[in-house]
């Protein structure tokens, strides 16, 4: 069993890479979206607002997508097979209507228009690329502090980086990025859209990043230099009977001399 399960596994990474969508299953995220499709999409600044958006990118089996009438500086990522997005025309069916983003760029009075001038001629995304339902959530959290996995930068979306459970909070995970000694570490629920197996972007092939380079503990390289050069002034203190720090003119140019200041 052990083989083909590795066969199939194969199987669907080659189609997910070949572009033969329709014998990929469907949990495997195909995206066959192209830059240009309309869609519905939920406002991420204004949640109740059903607004028309752009695919005006594509990486992996997500969607970079833009507000009809916004600015491009409010850009934001949906996977393929989020509940957020649907096909033009959705909204209407159910009784509801479309709405200006929020930061509408024109008079409101001029929405009906925009609407409509936006609407005409263009492409729209057909409901048939739209997966039907998101993934089933676990049950429960089952992370574990330590475990590995691929998350979004939150503060910088359109990455996806490798990260570490660092702490667990109830249903939620603390997700620590490799490298960056916390600067974009947040907590999320065990069953955020966010995060993602090790292996998620070779899957789908989104880009992972690689990881920061900041050591955990040590501050940064400037700080290394500073401990480094502190060490080996206590050593030239305990060899020269406490003559100072590095004297001038000695050949340690990579050394900064205020690292040995109080020579602690
Ligand atoms: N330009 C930014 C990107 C950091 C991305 C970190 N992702 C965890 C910086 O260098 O600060």
């Amino acid at each position: 069993p052990q083989k083909a399960i590795e066969w199939k596994d194969a199987q669907i990474i080659k189609h997910a890479r070949s572009g033969r969508p329709s014998r990929v299953p469907s949990q495997y995220q195909v995206n066959e979206f192209k830059v240009g499709m309309k869609l519905e999409a939920q406002d991420p600044r204004n949640t109740t607002s059903t607004c028309i958006a752009t695919v005006v990118g594509l990486t992996g089996s997500r969607l970079r997508l833009r507000l009809d009438g916004s600015d491009n500086k409010n850009d934001f990522w949906r996977l393929v097979d989020s509940s957020e997005i649907q096909p033009i025309g959705s909204c209407e069916k159910n009784g509801g209507m479309l709405q200006p983003p929020l930061g509408f760029r024109l008079n409101a009075s001029s929405w009906p228009m925009f609407l409509l001038k936006t609407l005409n001629g263009a492409e729209m995304a057909p409901a048939r690329i739209f997966h039907k339902q998101e993934p089933p959530a676990p049950e429960q959290n089952s992370f574990q502090v330590g475990m590995k996995l691929e998350a979004v930068d939150r503060k910088n979306p359109h990455f996806i980086c490798p990260a570490t459970v660092g702490a667990l909070r109830g249903v939620e995970v603390l997700v620590t990025f490799d490298g960056w000694r916390g600067a974009f570490d947040y907590y999320c629920r065990y069953d955020s859209r966010d995060i993602f197996p090790v292996g998620w972007c070779t899957l789908t092939g989104d880009n992972l990043q690689p990881p920061g380079t900041k050591a955990q503990g040590m501050r940064c390289s400037k700080d290394l230099k500073r401990k480094q050069s502190r060490l080996l002034c206590r050593k030239l203190q305990r060899k020269q009977g406490h003559q100072g720090c590095l004297p001038q003119g000695q050949p340690f140019s990579s050394v900064e001399s205020s690292g040995c200041e109080g020579g602690t």
